[in-house]
């Protein structure tokens, strides 16, 4: 089989801390003043925190400066980390665990290529920060997703060819990042109506009929 090894996206794949952060960008954006709904969210799927609040801040009414930008990210960032303390082992999404379980009988590779800066505090509360070879997160990047620099690096971590890493992405621009990369791309939730996308699913689960496809 070609597939080596499999590197996948944190929020919105190994668990819905997607919901925990539209919540916490509601409440900035509710106090600001600014309308944003659950549409304007999808937008913010796998890109950074500051991107996230600049893509908020285009239906604002005036202009913020560098240093209000630093801290609504900052505030928005402490009322997601509180948001944390709710997620738990059953937090893990059933298709991912079902996914991880699967690649560990067959011995195949597992990351997480993430742009949260949280990433270790959230696969310490689920209990799974044991189970991958490599983790690429927010801290070890300079360009978020689209750009490949996530994936990139997590596929050379693993020693292995790009071409023999798929990624599994819910953003668009989670898809995009690893089709730069030189990735294979497994889409789920929004990131389905990317073209670049190579093989989609309901979730990360959807992986496992796959892998058997392509074994045969
Ligand atoms: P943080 P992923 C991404 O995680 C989220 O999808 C995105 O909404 C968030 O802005 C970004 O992490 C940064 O997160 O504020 O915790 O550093 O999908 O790449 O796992
Ligand atoms: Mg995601």
């Amino acid at each position: 089989m070609g597939i080596k090894a499999v590197i996948f996206d944190l929020d919105g794949v190994i668990c819905s801390t997607d919901e925990i952060h539209y919540r916490a960008w509601k409440a900035i954006a509710d106090a600001e003043g600014i309308p944003f709904e659950r549409e304007d969210n999808e937008r913010l799927r796998g890109v950074s925190r500051l991107r996230s609040l600049e893509i908020i801040l285009e239906k604002a009414g005036r202009t913020y400066s560098p240093e209000e930008k630093e801290a609504l990210a900052e505030k928005k960032n402490r009322i997601y980390v509180d948001g944390l303390s709710a997620i738990d082992p059953s937090s893990i999404d059933p298709g991912a665990r079902k996914a991880l379980d699967y690649l560990r009988e067959r011995g195949i590779k597992k990351a997480i290529g993430s742009s949260s800066k949280n990433t270790m505090r959230i696969l310490e509360r689920l209990g799974i920060r044991g189970e991958f070879d490599v983790i690429v997160d927010g801290n070890d990047i300079r360009r978020s997703k689209p750009d490949p620099e996530v994936f990139s690096l997590a596929a050379d971590r693993l020693g292995l060819p790009h071409g023999e890493c798929l990624v599994v992405e819910d953003a668009v621009a989670g898809i995009e990042s690893a089709h730069g990369a030189g990735c294979l791309s497994f889409a789920i939730k929004d990131a389905r109506k990317c073209p670049l996308k190579d093989y989609e699913g309901e979730d990360a689960g959807d992986i496992v009929p796959l892998l058997e496809r392509l074994g045969r």
